[in-house]
């Protein structure tokens, strides 16, 4: 394929895939007129946008609530109720700019008020009449910043090698839950047993494998609770308002189901076990909880491995 003819493929299989992306990405557009309002969503259903309507600040927030793949909202200034620097001013106080972008408009005799939409919180601003070629760049860019921003964030908060959230987000996550002020909640800490010996067996790629596996069923097991990989070969699950003997039947559940995934290597089939140590004693921080929890979980390595202690 000539250079020039290859570019231009280049261009239109990317300009696809976007059209494609687009279907999922809300774009709320918020203004007094409908006129208005119908000609920038005609604008943005030509790229396939899924777009939302309203034309005050409570429902508009509100909407914001309801439809998390909205990313961006173009408003103009004039609502129904307050003024858009008001309505932007507003969205600000529950999302930043990092996970919703705005885009204010305003028509050529009133020139000032898109400074003072970007003072207000904006991340960007479009002149009504618009360009279309201009409209589209800037709508696309605003998208594509907070997506950057979201896949930056997904990737800070996950390990890279099993895809189950890191520790730090486990930390995030346990201590808002723990600060709602739980009943009842136990925290388990979840230890390979013997693992070295896989690795020195069959070298670390079977090691990474078993991890994987493992990290499979724990996203089987426990996905609707706080769970991560700690390090290594260890993870942890935080049940909130579960009682101990529930958290041990799911928990004992699990063991039985590491220890007879097998995984094929030459030949052969290799298995390993999983020792648990598990807390509901009550405490203020997590850290806490997670040192009453390897108490247990070395208890359980001592009494002969394969089993859960609390
Ligand atoms: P124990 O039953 O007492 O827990 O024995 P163990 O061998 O599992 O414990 P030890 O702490 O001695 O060894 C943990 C091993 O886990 C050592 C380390 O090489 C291995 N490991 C940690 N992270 C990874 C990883 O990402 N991939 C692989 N393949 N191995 C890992
Ligand atoms: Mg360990
Ligand atoms: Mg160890
Ligand atoms: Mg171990």
């Amino acid at each position: 394929i000539p250079k020039q003819n290859r570019q231009v493929f280049e261009y239109l299989s990317r300009l696809l895939i976007r059209l494609q992306k687009n279907k999922q990405v809300g774009v709320l557009v918020v203004g007094k007129r409908p006129s208005s309002r119908n000609k920038v969503c005609e604008l943005l259903n030509r790229h396939n946008f899924e777009t939302y309507q309203e034309n005050n600040t409570l429902s508009a927030v509100n909407s914001l609530y309801n439809n998390k793949q909205i990313k961006l909202v173009i408003t103009e200034n004039e609502l129904q109720d307050e003024s858009g620097i008001e309505l932007v001013a507003a969205i600000r106080k529950e999302f930043s700019k990092e996970e919703l972008s705005i885009i204010g408009t305003s028509n050529l005799s009133n020139p000032a008020l898109l400074a003072k939409f970007i003072k207000s919180g904006a991340n960007d601003y479009l002149r009504v009449p618009y360009c279309h070629e201009e409209f589209f760049c800037r709508v696309l860019q605003n998208i594509e910043h907070i997506e950057q921003i979201e896949l930056i964030r997904k990737t800070a908060n996950m390990d890279y090698l099993t895809g189950l959230p890191n520790r730090r987000h486990f930390f995030e996550e346990v201590t808002t839950q723990m600060h709602r002020g739980l009943e009842s909640m136990c925290l388990a800490l979840l230890d390979l047993d013997h693992f070295k010996k896989i690795n020195d067996t069959y070298g670390h790629d079977c090691g990474d494998a078993m991890l994987k596996e493992v990290a499979k069923l724990m996203k089987k097991h426990f996905s609707e609770f706080s769970m991560s990989r700690f390090g290594g070969e260890e993870f942890c699950v935080f049940f909130p308002n579960t009682t101990l003997e529930q958290a041990k039947q799911k928990l004992d559940v699990f063991r039985t189901q590491v220890e007879s995934k097998k995984i094929r290597r030459k030949r052969q089939s290799i298995g390993c076990t999983v020792s648990i140590g598990v807390t509901s004693k009550l405490a203020e921080k997590v850290e806490t909880m997670l040192s009453h929890a390897d108490e247990c979980l070395y208890k359980a390595k001592s009494l002969g491995r394969n089993q859960i202690v609390c």
